[in-house]
């Protein structure tokens, strides 16, 4: 191990505890509790046992097509899904194993951690991410593997993973676009893990496909095609500004023409762009949908009681936005079908340009080749990007 590099994570973290008490005076939301409760909890009683240090010996695992899974197998990872929900986290007291991977999620837009989006660690940060939850997976049901969700082709609100025994379907318009269908319908499902930016904060999933500005459609086979002929993995300054073009992470990442990226103090870094949302972003904004309800403007209500019916997008300043649009997009599980794609895509393009990584310095810190990142360093587990250009390192393959 790098001494020096450890020692600057624990520098990172000390700063992060400077933040939290500078948050301190807007506790209120529960987010921010979680937050404190997760760095308490992280320093204090890391449980490296909860993390198989080495990849699991044996043949490969096989991630397969979600829409060709059979019934036993969608019984089967669904009922995982389900029993991690419940199951209390090996990590952090008082919350469940499945909101533990939610809160890492959203704490990694934390602007002083930065430690999973714009920027080069976007796909190894994931890819670790996916792993330990297929672990988690495993440990309740030992078949599951995660399945991927090829939007290309499954790209309508009709297509095989949004039916009933998989993840669901759309959200219902006059039933503020809850999730009403399949395992993780509304009253089966419980959000409790929120963002800071999420002004509804609904405890069920909200769904709104296709019917946001930014996102009306689906990435095609050609807009994947566009971002596997970038021949570098990414390119100075590594971040969402790279031009358009000249890093296949960011292309993959979906930032175009970005010209900045500011810190908010409450939702964390965000980058000011000019260009369309691509690929993995359009994919969260196409579930998610943006919308606001008609009560908003003018109340509709029978028999005096308001109905929040759902109607299009009208003013990008004062729409609503599904669960998948937030920091905490992993409590739509649909997350996890989305990233694994995203993560078949990375070895699409290693297979025509390599196991190759960059840089080795120069990016935010966690972002570097060589960088331990977080919060894996705090389990115990000492993977750095270099480590995670393979799926064979983690044990498993794509169909
Ligand atoms: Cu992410």
């Amino acid at each position: 191990m790098n001494t020096n590099r450890f020692d600057a994570f624990t520098r990172a973290m000390g700063s992060r505890g400077t933040r939290r008490a500078a948050l301190g005076g807007i506790a209120a939301t529960g987010g921010l509790a979680l937050l404190g409760r997760a760095l308490a909890q992280d320093a204090a009683t890391p449980d490296a046992s909860a993390v198989p240090a080495t990849p699991a010996s044996g043949p490969l695992r096989v991630r397969k097509n979600a829409a060709s899974l059979t019934a036993a197998e969608k019984e089967a990872f669904t009922d995982a899904i389900l029993a991690l929900k419940a199951k209390p986290s090996p990590w952090i007291n008082g919350l469940s194993t499945y909101d533990t991977f939610v809160l890492w999620h959203r704490d990694a837009f934390n602007c002083d951690i930065m430690a999973a989006h714009m920027g080069p660690a976007f796909l190894p940060w994931h890819r670790v991410f996916l792993h330990l939850f297929e672990q988690q997976l495993q440990s309740v049901e030992p078949t599951v593997n995660l399945p991927y969700w090829d939007w290309t082709v499954d790209n309508t609100p009709e297509s095989p993973i949004w039916a009933d025994d998989l993840m669901g379907g759309d959200g219902d318009p006059k039933e503020q676009n809850a999730v009403l269908t399949g395992p993780f319908k509304k009253g089966s499902w419980e959000i409790t893990v929120f963002d800071y930016a999420d002004a509804v904060r609904s405890p069920f999933i909200v769904r709104s496909m296709g019917t946001g500005f930014m996102a009306k459609t689906l990435p095609t086979a050609e807009d994947v095609e566009a971002a596997l002929a970038i021949a570098a993995y990414d390119a100075a300054p590594w971040n969402s500004t790279v031009a358009t073009g000249t890093s296949f992470r960011n292309q993959l990442e979906g930032w175009q023409d970005c010209v900045s990226e500011t810190c908010d103090p409450v939702s964390g870094m965000g980058p000011k762009c000019v260009g369309p949302h691509n690929l993995h972003n359009r994919v969260h904004l196409w579930v998610a949908g943006e919308f606001r309800f008609a009560s908003q403007a003018e109340p509709e209500t029978i028999d005096g009681t308001p109905v929040p019916v759902a109607i299009p997008s009208a003013d990008p300043a004062t729409d609503l936005m599904g669960t998948m649009s937030f920091n905490s997009s992993p409590n739509d599980p649909a997350f996890f079908l989305h990233h694994t794609n995203i993560d078949r895509i990375w070895t699409q393009w290693a297979a025509k340009h390599g196991n190759v990584y960059e840089p080795t310095s120069g990016a935010t810190m966690g972002m570097n080749a060589d960088d331990m990142m977080w919060p894996y360093a705090m389990l115990g587990m000492h993977v750095t990007p270099n480590m995670a250009l393979t799926t064979e390192a983690f044990g498993y393959t794509y169909e």
